[in-house]
């Protein structure tokens, strides 16, 4: 038999919330502590033996502690042979796997600027420059995904897979940002839409946070 996984991170983390997302889309059994800011402080010893970084989230499975959000939803996946998730054939798996990384590199300069600075007006982001640059980046970012879901109704073809999790919460506080513009964008709109249409979604990101 397995071991239950445990999940730490405060549940309200955004790269916590991925995670939670892909459990219940999996159906897992797992245990959640709330480590990190304003829970337990993630530069206890306790919490640095598992993960030197002080970052949530953190995954122990039995003696394996996997760190790093978009790894361990590739984990978790892989684990549970979730075929339909995350295929095996390599260019399929290939396309999903771009836009994991995509998110990773390319959104993270836009939420600071636009989230961290612009809507919660948080230093050292909050620097107006900083803060137009990255509404301008997030802008045309989400302007290559709302491009890319006009050919296909999901980043990584027909069907929902580990592609949309990161893509999903990025499109997700677009559109719970109060702070930015939106010029009308139908596709993303659509798979906002449609994303929203998953209970699992609806539970861990479109569940009233940014
Ligand atoms: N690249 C890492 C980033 C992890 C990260 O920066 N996590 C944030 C929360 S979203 C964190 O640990 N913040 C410190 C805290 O909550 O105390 C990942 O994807 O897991």
């Amino acid at each position: 038999m397995q071991p239950t996984l445990r999940l730490l991170g405060r549940h309200n983390a955004f790269n916590v919330r991925k995670v939670l997302w892909l459990l219940d889309e999996l159906e897992l059994p797992f245990t959640q502590e709330d480590w990190g800011r304003g829970f337990r402080p993630t530069g206890d010893p306790e919490f640095l033996a598992l993960n030197p970084l002080g970052t949530v989230p953190v995954l122990v499975d039995g003696p394996a502690v996997i760190r790093e959000s978009h790894v361990i939803l590739r984990y978790l996946a892989a684990r549970e042979a979730a075929e339909a998730l995350y295929p095996t054939p390599l260019a399929a798996r290939a396309r999903i796997e771009a836009w994991m990384d995509w998110v990773a590199y390319e959104m993270s300069m836009p939420m600071r600027g636009a989230y961290l600075g612009g809507e919660l007006g948080l230093a050292p982001w909050n620097r107006a420059s900083f803060v137009q640059l990255g509404r301008d980046e997030y802008a045309r970012r989400m302007g290559v995904l709302d491009a890319a879901l006009r050919d296909a109704p999901h980043l990584g073809g027909d069907a929902f897979t580990l592609a949309d999790i990161p893509a999903g919460f990025v499109v997700h506080r677009w559109f719970a940002m109060k702070s930015v513009e939106r010029s009308p964008m139908p596709a993303l709109e659509a798979y906002y839409a449609r994303l929203s249409e998953r209970p699992a979604f609806r539970r861990h990101i479109r569940n009233g946070l940014p």
